[in-house]
């Protein structure tokens, strides 16, 4: 009966992923994630995702990490008179019972000198988040036109209401 207890034991950790799974990677999901497939010569390209947190606490994304690239930095776009540029920042916030999208024209995850990726391809990433908790995400390798006409539309729709 011990023997057999302590095999439940062991398989009930495995198979909350005890590695990953703690504090705000259990209460934050990633839905929709992409990667924008790069011309052929680009040297960055961006991860974009919807990153909702069901928990109580807010929460902040601090790092992203991926196979397919050495460098992989958390950035956003700022309209500085007129021009959207990019900028590196610290962290993204998911507030408490709500989300925040990562999309074209804000907040994204650039990957740096990343290796030739082909499309439909799923792309892990580990998020890790501010404490400590870190968890493991797939991406999907994508064409850009068909995200950008996507993100239009939402806009368009968002005026009407
Ligand atoms: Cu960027």
């Amino acid at each position: 009966m011990k023997l057999a207890a302590r095999i439940l034991m062991s398989l009930l950790c495995a198979a909350t992923g005890a590695a990953y799974a703690a504090g705000a990677a259990d209460a934050v999901q990633a839905s929709d994630a992409t990667v924008r497939l790069m011309p052929p010569g680009a040297r960055a390209t961006a991860a974009f995702m919807v990153l909702k947190n069901s928990g109580d606490k807010d929460v902040k994304l601090v790092k992203a990490e991926s196979a397919v690239a050495k460098t992989v930095e958390l950035h956003t776009h700022l309209n500085e008179g007129g021009v959207m540029k990019m900028r590196q920042v610290p962290a993204i916030e998911i507030k408490a019972k709500s989300e925040t999208a990562l999309k074209p024209g804000g907040f994204h995850i650039m990957l740096i000198d990343p290796v030739p990726l082909k499309e439909g391809e799923k792309i892990s990433f580990v998020l890790s988040f501010d404490d400590g908790s870190s968890k493991k995400i797939e991406a999907l390798a994508s064409r850009p036109a068909a995200m950008a006409t996507t993100d239009h539309g939402g806009h368009e729709q968002h005026k009407a209401h």
